[in-house]
């Protein structure tokens, strides 16, 4: 039997044969995050590891996927719940300032702490809405839901051993060989021609709208690794004549602990692709639409400490309104700002409740009663050293570190009619479409935070609170 959790590693390590063999610059950046992660790692011994072993981060990668209706979205699901992979998160690209991505988007991902740790292989997954007025009148939607209605992105071969993978917790040997070659398959590159006008009427809205809409199939659109020094790498990478975008997205890098995320990416590579002709020649051209991008991860923060960083987000914007400045310039002021007011250490942002951490008894009482019953309060347990805290890594995504993303690879600006009024479609409509629970990832951090409450207070015999 092949579990879930094996499902899933094996998926993200054939998808990441398959990009590299379709995008070989992919594999640059692969091999210079080793060479980043090594290092750090021999810099830094056990602290390397502090958010993650190296098997995980050396393994760990990230994919972005694009569909395009409800019903798309739904087969998805199943195929990734067949590898332990539920959605979490809610992300609006659609609201994202002047840009023209009209999309809605979660990331499938495992939930669960052990297997977060076994393997935490996770694919942010966009749905076109193209019931947007923004973007689509009712006639291109119209034509939209007809060429996206014929379409068949999945075989149903696929989706029946995703569904008995769901069930029963895994598949044979042989069933798990076929599950994993027909998922890795259905999101290759296709030689399909692709329409030429079509592809060219909905580029002209939304270049995002065209990778999707524009074509019959759909395709991996990159593959992230982990990096343990993301500023190393973006130089190593820039060293190897490889274009970055200009900046790294997130937060800066600064004198304190990472929180969150930060992220980079190589520009989208022109890639041969063949075209249908209005008068039916067939030729091949190019699609600039795929890219590399390369993540280093911190610690997930609580509601308060995501406050706190959207509001040095939106200070930093107006600080440097109007203002031309290169990233270093702008990592310089963000730096400044945070380092006035975000604690620099973690033992405060335990205690100032800005970030998740899960608590673990040390098995001695330092400090001053080593032989009497321990402390009630957390605060009292970690300043006697009987309890001592380690991070949760941030396992999701940035809505504005995404825009980015999508942004600095479009190949057209694209047009949004911003008098209309959009679409609703909310967290609840992306539930509805996906046929099960959209996770919260606030309370996702927040139950593994108190189960490491629970065993604590057991293990010091607390009694429950
Ligand atoms: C997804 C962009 C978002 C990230 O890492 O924030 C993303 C896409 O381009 O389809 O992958
Ligand atoms: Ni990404």
């Amino acid at each position: 039997m092949v579990d879930s959790t094996a499902l899933r590693a094996a998926f993200a390590r054939r998808l990441s044969a398959m990009y590299g063999t379709e995008v070989p610059a992919y594999n640059t950046l692969v091999d210079v995050a080793q060479e980043v992660n090594r290092e750090v790692l021999e810099r830094m011994g056990a602290d390397a590891e502090r958010l993650g072993s190296i098997d995980r981060v050396t393994a760990e990668r990230h994919g972005a996927i694009r569909v395009g209706t409800p019903a798309e979205m739904a087969q998805v699901a199943r195929i990734f719940g067949a590898m332990g992979m539920y959605p979490v998160g809610y992300y609006d690209l659609r609201e994202a300032a002047s840009s023209s991505v009209p999309v809605v988007s979660t990331a499938f991902r495992p939930v669960d702490e052990a297997e977060l740790a076994a393997n935490p292989f996770r694919v942010f997954t966009s749905m076109l809405v193209a019931g947007d007025r923004r973007f689509f009148d009712e006639d291109l939607e119209r034509r939209l839901g007809e060429f996206l209605g014929a379409r068949r992105l999945f075989p149903p071969r696929l989706l029946e051993l995703a569904d008995r993978a769901e069930a029963e917790g895994g598949l044979d040997d042989q069933a798990a060989e076929e599950f994993l070659t027909l998922a890795t398959r259905a999101f290759e590159l296709s030689r399909e021609p692709v329409s030429r006008s079509w592809y060219t009427e909905l580029e002209r809205i939304s270049s995002v709208a065209a990778d999707i809409g524009g074509v019959p199939s759909t395709h991996v659109n990159h593959l992230t690794p982990r990096v343990l020094d993301i500023d190393a790498l973006y130089t190593r990478m820039s060293e190897r004549g490889i274009a970055m975008i200009d900046a790294i997205q997130g937060p800066p890098r600064w004198n304190g602990p990472d929180l969150l995320l930060r992220q980079t990416s190589f520009r989208a590579l022109a890639e041969p692709r063949v075209f249908r002709e209005d008068d039916g020649r067939v030729v091949e051209d190019d699609l600039r639409v795929r890219f590399g991008e390369v993540e280093a991860r911190g610690i997930a923060v609580t509601p308060a400490g995501r406050a706190l960083y959207d509001e040095l987000t939106a200070e930093l914007d107006a600080a440097l309104a109007g203002q031309r400045v290169t990233a270093e310039e702008r990592n310089t002021v963000a730096a400044g700002l945070w380092e006035g007011r975000v604690p620099s250490t973690e033992a405060e942002l335990v205690t100032g409740d800005l970030a998740y951490f899960t608590f673990h008894t040390t098995g001695h009482g330092t400090g001053t009663r080593p032989a009497s019953a321990p402390p009630a309060d957390l605060a009292a347990l970690l300043a006697e050293g009987r309890v001592t805290a380690r991070p949760i890594v941030y396992e999701d995504f940035l809505p504005r570190s995404a825009a980015g993303i999508f942004q600095s690879n479009l190949t057209s600006d694209g047009s949004k009619d911003v008098t209309r009024a959009g679409a609703e479609f909310g967290p609840e409509a992306l539930a509805g479409v996906l046929g099960r629970t959209l996770h919260d990832p606030y309370e996702l951090y927040a139950s593994i935070r108190a189960a490491s409450l629970a065993r604590v207070r057991d293990e010091l015999g607390l009694g429950r609170e």
